[in-house]
């Protein structure tokens, strides 16, 4: 289906809706007035005019959907993933872009790096030997005998895996295309899969959230990971199955996780997952966005969509990402 591009508009006529149950809209309108002090900053979930509205600038869909909005030309989700905008209840015709900046990507990179130098220098072994008032001595393997499995190369995995082969380890990424990153040994498609499961030390999830990827991180995943293997999931929940991974960890296929993400957030006190001694919880914060550092994406694709230009990181409506 093709929908001709949306013609040229002057900047000053732009509506800017913003709808975000985590995002502050007090910080984004004052950082996109700085920029673009002629554009209509409108922030949801309700909007009186929503035949004006040129762009959202959103986390999450409102409650009336983004259908509501007739004129719409872009959709700029708050996040790096777009899953939480359910795409499926959107006009395809419409552009969706990520946001992209290196500030988030950092903030990524040092996360994954802490959580697997956690794990290498066997800290998690050595807290329950703490607890149990061991003095246990555990040889510490040199980074290079370290084996990490990055699931995603994209803006976040790339840099995840080409930051920890900087670190010294032996670094495997896997994504659906073949990717060549300095230092690290390129995999690609299901059937590289589990051979490079079994052999790795640490898996961190770096994949989006699609058809194809939910629930990947399953009892038949676990099944292919070598004894004590540890796992970092900061992509999304759903990449999870919560149950399987209780069951791996009871098993010792897992030895320990950094979870970041969850089927349900926030994580519900009554969740299993917090009482886990081998599981690290943290509320969604591997990584985030903010309005100053990730403004500049934001505001060239407010000028892009408002020009009927492509927008910067735009994703592919088909594959979901
Ligand atoms: P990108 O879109 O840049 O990269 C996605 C990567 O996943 C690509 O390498 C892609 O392969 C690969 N991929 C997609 N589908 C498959 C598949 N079926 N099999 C194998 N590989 C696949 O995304 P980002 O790196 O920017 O972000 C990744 C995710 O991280 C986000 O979608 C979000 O869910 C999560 N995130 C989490 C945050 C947190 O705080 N916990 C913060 C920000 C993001 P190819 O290269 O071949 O296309
Ligand atoms: C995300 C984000 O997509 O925080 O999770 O950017």
């Amino acid at each position: 289906m093709s929908r001709q591009s949306p013609p040229h508009q002057p900047l000053e006529r732009a509506t800017v809706y913003f709808h975000s149950d985590l995002d502050d809209p007090v910080q984004w309108q004052a950082t996109l007035a700085a920029a673009l002090p002629q554009v209509r900053f409108v922030a949801g979930p309700a909007c009186d005019a929503p035949e004006q509205v040129d762009i959202a600038l959103v986390w999450t869909q409102p409650p009336q959907g983004l259908g509501a909005f007739p004129n719409l030309r872009a959709v700029l989700s708050l996040g790096a993933g777009v899953d939480q905008l359910q795409l499926e209840r959107l006009d395809p015709r419409i552009p969706v872009a990520r946001l992209v900046d290196p500030t988030l990507t950092a903030r990524m990179v040092e996360y994954c790096k802490a959580a697997v130098f956690h794990f290498h220098r066997d800290l998690h072994l050595h807290q329950r030997r703490q607890q149990e008032r061991r003095w246990t001595f555990i040889p510490p393997l040199s980074a290079g005998d370290r084996r990490i499995l990055v699931l995603g190369q994209g803006e976040l995995g790339a840099a995840v895996a080409t930051g920890l082969a900087a670190e010294g380890f032996a670094v495997s990424g896997w994504s659906r295309s073949t990717r060549q990153l300095p230092g690290v040994r390129g995999l690609c498609g299901a059937q590289a899969l589990p051979a490079a499961v079994a052999e790795s030390d640490i898996v961190i999830n770096l994949l989006p959230l699609t058809s194809d990827t939910r629930g990947l991180l399953d009892a038949r995943f676990f099944s292919w990971c070598r004894p004590g293997a540890c796992l970092v999931n900061v992509g999304r929940g759903a990449h999870l199955n919560e149950a399987d991974l209780l069951a791996a960890l009871d098993q010792g296929r897992i030895a320990a996780a950094f979870l970041d993400v969850f089927a349900q957030e926030p994580l519900p006190p009554q969740h299993p997952f917090w009482a886990r001694p081998q599981l690290y919880v943290t509320p969604h914060v591997a990584s985030l966005s903010d309005p100053v550092q990730s403004a500049a994406t934001v505001v060239a694709n407010i000028r892009r969509s408002m020009q009927g230009q492509p927008l910067l990181h735009a994703i592919d409506r088909g594959r979901g990402y």
